[in-house]
């Protein structure tokens, strides 16, 4: 299965629509630090995306400490950000 990466003028586009997104150095992955109330909060959060993760077949990578959640968006069958990453990123604007 081959899915295509954003181009470069869709990436900025979809960065600049969200800028609480960064881009890796290396350009092959967006970056975000969520904050929570609480543990309880964090964990509920991520629980949403394990439901959404698990539907979409795509999962983010991410570390938990706490309230803190960071996250990093890449498709690995891409090797860079694709139309499933903006799915979520955009999907996520609506949930945190
Ligand atoms: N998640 C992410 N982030 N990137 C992928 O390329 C990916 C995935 N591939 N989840 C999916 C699962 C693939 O491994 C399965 C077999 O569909």
């Amino acid at each position: 299965m081959s899915i295509a990466r954003l181009t470069e003028t869709e990436l900025a586009d979809l960065i600049a629509r969200h800028p609480e997104w960064t881009l890796r150095a290396d350009g092959l992955a967006l970056e975000r630090t969520f904050k929570f109330a609480d543990f309880n909060a964090a964990f509920g959060f991520m629980t949403r995306v394990a439901l959404y993760a698990d539907k979409a077949d795509h999962h983010p990578e991410w570390f938990n400490v706490y309230n803190r959640v960071e996250m990093t968006l890449t498709t690995h069958d891409a090797g860079g950000v694709s139309d499933r990453d903006a799915a979520m990123v955009e999907w996520l604007a609506q949930i945190a």
